[in-house]
């Protein structure tokens, strides 16, 4: 226990906090125990340990968090912002061990107190601050972005309860809050000297400066603080702390004193309340949007926040601000932030004086843009009078900006009306609304789609007419992921198996595993291999038993489909391969099968019904097939609940088997089918998003491919698709929706499923009958292949090896190049 009464000198104070052996590790770890916790080494909960380890490790990484700051500023570097209202980083300390290179004295440190790093480890609780595939993009580009010394910001939302936690009661899903910060956050440092003020609602007034020009004021009626909190991404190896600065809403006066004394208690507060709410929770749907007053105020009040921000760091280096744009490269994550053009464009007219046009070169110089889906329903637009009232002065901004678009619009296209009317940022078809995917386009140099696919879609359906006008602002950047988490991190295993045999440079260029491919030939490589695998295996079979009670076989095939819930992706088909499997071997009891264990994981958004229901839809198979004796050994089902990054972790390295299923031309990238391709699952899929570009990457023969082209989608579609008579045509699937029908699942209740199978026998719009058949065959097609465990070793490992295009490294080179412009620093 440290010494009560004996104050250490200031220098060994610093020394104790940076230095890295096992005893001083040891010893600050005791310390922070001590002092931050206030609790002792035996006393202290796991909670309680995993803290003072926390900042043992923040300590470490505070100096070159800080050189790094002085060094971007010294060198005036060019920094990329980048905007998104999600950013979903996982738990940090596995990650800032890997980067700092500090897991081996640390797990010893660890061990020398008595307790155990991986199980602590289990004790972080992740910061859930967004829903799916974009928030975890923005993630792993950090991460890139700091490996490579490219300088950047994360600007986001510091929202107090991240996604909700799922739990599953009688096979449904059950929403809780997420409680991420109930023991604090380490990671983080408030700067409430960096507080910045942020308007709602209230009116404009014009006046006339000193020069007798005509301008504009914004009078809000409300005001918010924004206060920033500021966490470290480090590099791999790199030296290199770039920021997250995640920004909380405040009420500018805590309390109003004169409400008070006048006896309105409530009133006192009322201010606070409106405040606070802002950065309250995250919107947990995906996909689809709900025009909530609150949501555009949450997107407002980030991109304000982070873009006076970065006008303050820019007036700094004493220059005008009409080179904003060369400092700056400012990505939009979506549309969630595209009220940054307006707002960028207000800051530099109405508060410094800009003219509009150069005030417009500077925005459009600044901004570019990355669209993430192809749903209609997910394009983002503001009901009118709902904008109008939060911000009026955005409005006119708007207005202006589309009224010289327009005129641009009508010159290019010869007065087509229609397509001025299709490109407008204002819809007026019946009830108004700003279209934010046009004013992103409008206010942007550059527009990326996710994968070629998706690019390709983009230009030639949702973004046409912006295609045909600017086809030079157009291009595509193919998502990747960060290996360094998503290998390293969650599969020590295979990352020590690879190291061994190619050394330790593939972490930090992930082309360097095409050096695995000499060894897919070789036998003694396969096993070990395969061994690596297994030690997952096990582990997430105890995992899941201590979750969900089902008992699964380590030697069974892992076929794993883990996302969000939603009928575009297509868990429903995955569930309908299950029941014909199942349904097979009941009527041939002696068939050989290669044993497997399907997995599946994700939340539904709160109010999405039928994604709800095909929850219920697999636990309900899951409860059958799991409770039949005959299926011992042979099936079982098992829905992991509450899917997050911490869970991603264990179940991606895991998988033999990936489920990329999604109908061709919905999803727009997917990179759960990067990590999964990583980890060396193989992937069963179709040619939609960024499998098209895994399967030509991996090779053909190594690839599981089923289902329609997105050409044939459109086609069947347009020709009238008739589900019912696929359904009547095809036995086994026949047999399957009426076992459905029937009850077979559902304890007898034949409503259970009525909405869900009602929708695929008449309209189908994901076209799973379409892609039954073909689906069901290269099912089997998989089984056989798994039984030959040689032939599928060897396929796994040539996945691996030719998966280094997925690196977010590459991604971001891509991005630097020919988006922002921007070069890394030299770096350790
Ligand atoms: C996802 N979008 C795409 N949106 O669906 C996926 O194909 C892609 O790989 C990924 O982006 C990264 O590019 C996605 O995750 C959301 O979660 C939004 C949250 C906010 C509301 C609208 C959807």
């Amino acid at each position: 226990m440290p010494e009560l009464t004996s104050p250490e000198p200031a220098v060994q104070i610093e020394d104790d906090r940076t230095a890295i052996s096992v005893e001083a590790l040891k010893r600050a770890i005791l310390d922070n125990l001590f002092f931050i916790v206030g609790t002792t080494q035996h006393a202290a909960s796991d909670d309680e340990f995993f803290t003072a380890i926390a900042y043992t490790v923040r300590d470490r990484i505070l100096a070159r968090w800080l050189a790094t700051r002085e060094r971007y500023r010294n060198e005036d570097v060019r920094v990329v912002c980048y905007l998104s209202a999600e950013f979903l980083m996982g738990p940090h300390l596995a990650n800032n061990l890997l980067n700092l290179q500090l897991e081996i004295p640390v797990r010893q440190a660890v061990a020398e107190l008595d307790r155990d790093l991986d199980l602590i480890m289990e004790h972080e609780p992740e910061p859930g601050l967004g829903n799916g595939g974009l928030g975890r993009l923005a993630a792993c580009y950090l991460d890139s972005m700091a490996t490579l010394g490219v300088p950047a910001v994360g600007y986001g939302i510091r929202y107090e309860f991240g996604i909700f936690e799922q739990q599953i009661r009688d096979g449904g899903q059950v929403e809780l809050t997420d409680h991420w910060l109930l023991h604090g956050n380490p990671w983080e440092i408030r700067r409430p000297n960096e507080a910045l003020d942020v308007g709602f609602g209230g009116r404009t007034e014009g006046w006339s400066d000193s020069t007798g020009r005509y301008r504009v004021r914004w009078l809000p009626a409300s005001v918010v603080k924004g206060i920033p909190y500021d966490t470290p991404v480090l590099g791999y190896r790199s030296g290199i702390a770039n920021t997250l600065r995640l920004w909380r809403s405040e009420s500018t006066e805590s309390f109003y004193f004169d409400r008070f004394n006048s006896g309105d208690y409530q009133g006192a507060v009322a201010g606070k309340t409106f405040a606070e709410t802002i950065s309250k929770v995250l919107y947990p749907n995906d996909e689809e949007i709900q025009g909530k007053e609150l949501r555009l105020q949450q997107q407002y009040f980030f991109t304000s926040c982070a873009l006076q921000d970065m006008i303050r760091v820019y007036l700094h280096t004493n220059r005008s601000i009409d080179a904003f744009h060369e400092k700056f490269a400012i990505q939009l994550n979506d549309t969630h932030p595209s009220i940054g053009v307006a707002e960028l464009m207000r800051l530099l007219i109405d508060e410094h004086g800009l003219e509009w046009e150069k005030a417009w070169e500077i925005t459009s110089h600044t901004f570019s843009y990355t669209n993430h889906t192809l749903l209609p329903e997910a394009l983002e637009r503001w009901p009118l009078p709902l904008f109008a009232s939060l911000l009026p002065r955005h409005l006119e901004i708007i207005y202006e900006i589309n009224a010289r678009f327009l005129d641009l619009v009508r010159k290019h296209f010869d007065g087509n009306e229609a397509r001025v009317s299709r490109m407008s940022i204002i819809d007026e078809h019946g009830e108004k609304f700003v279209r934010m995917a046009n004013l992103a386009c409008v206010g942007s140099h550059r527009i990326n789609g996710v994968a070629e696919l998706h690019s390709q879609l983009l230009e030639k359906e949702v973004l046409r007419d912006f295609y045909e006008l600017w086809p030079e602002k157009f291009l595509n950047v193919t998502n990747g992921v960060t290996p360094r988490r998503w290998i390293a991190v969650s599969n020590p295993e295979l990352s020590d198996l690879i190291t061994r045999h190619i050394g330790s440079d593939w972490l930090g260029n992930l082309d360097e595993l095409n050096r695995l491919e000499q060894y897919a030939d070789d036998a003694g490589f396969r096993a070990e291999w395969r061994k690596a695998q297994r030690e997952v295996k096990v582990r997430l079979s105890h995992y899941i038993l201590d979750q969900t009670g089902v008992s699964v076989d380590a030697d069974s095939m892992f076929d794993a489909q883990v996302k969000r819930i939603h009928e575009y992706k297509r868990q429903h088909l995955n569930v309908l391969h299950i029941i014909t499997l199942y349904l097979r071997l009941k009527s041939r009891p002696n068939l050989e099968i290669a044993p497997r264990t399907f997995l599946f994981g994700g939340k539904a958004a709160p109010g999405y019904a039928m994604a709800k229901l095909i929850i219920k839809l697999i636990n309900s198979v899951g409860e059958v097939v799991n409770g039949d004796p005959q299926m011992k050994h042979r099936l079982k089902v098992v829905f992991v609940p509450n899917y997050n990054v911490t869970l991603g972790q264990k179940i991606y390295p895991s998988a033999d088997l990936s489920e990329q299923i999604s109908t061709a031309g919905k999803e727009a990238s997917g990179t759960g089918n990067m990590k999964f391709a990583m980890n060396g699952a193989l992937t069963i899929g179709t040619l939609d998003g960024a499998n098209i570009e895994i399967r030509d990457a991996v090779g053909h023969e190594n690839f599981f491919l089923f289902g329609l082209t997105t050409e044939q989608v459109e086609a069947k579609l347009a020709a009238g698709y008739h589900p019912r008579s696929i359904y009547e045509s095809n036995p086994f699937l026949r047999e399957a929706i009426d076992a459905l029908a029937a009850g077979q699942f559902s304890r007898g209740d034949k409503e259970l499923f009525k909405p869900l199978l009602d929708q695929l026998l008449n309209t189908d719009p994901y076209l799973l009958f379409a892609d039954y058949q073909s689906y069901i065959d290269c099912q089997d097609h998989v089984g056989e292949t798994y039984r030959d465990y040689e032939k599928w070793s060897r396929m796994a490992i040539l996945n691996v090896a030719h998966m280094g295009k997925f690196s977010s490294d590459r991604a971001i080179r891509e991005y630097s190049a020919n988006i922002w412009r921007v070069d890394g620093i030299d770096h350790a």
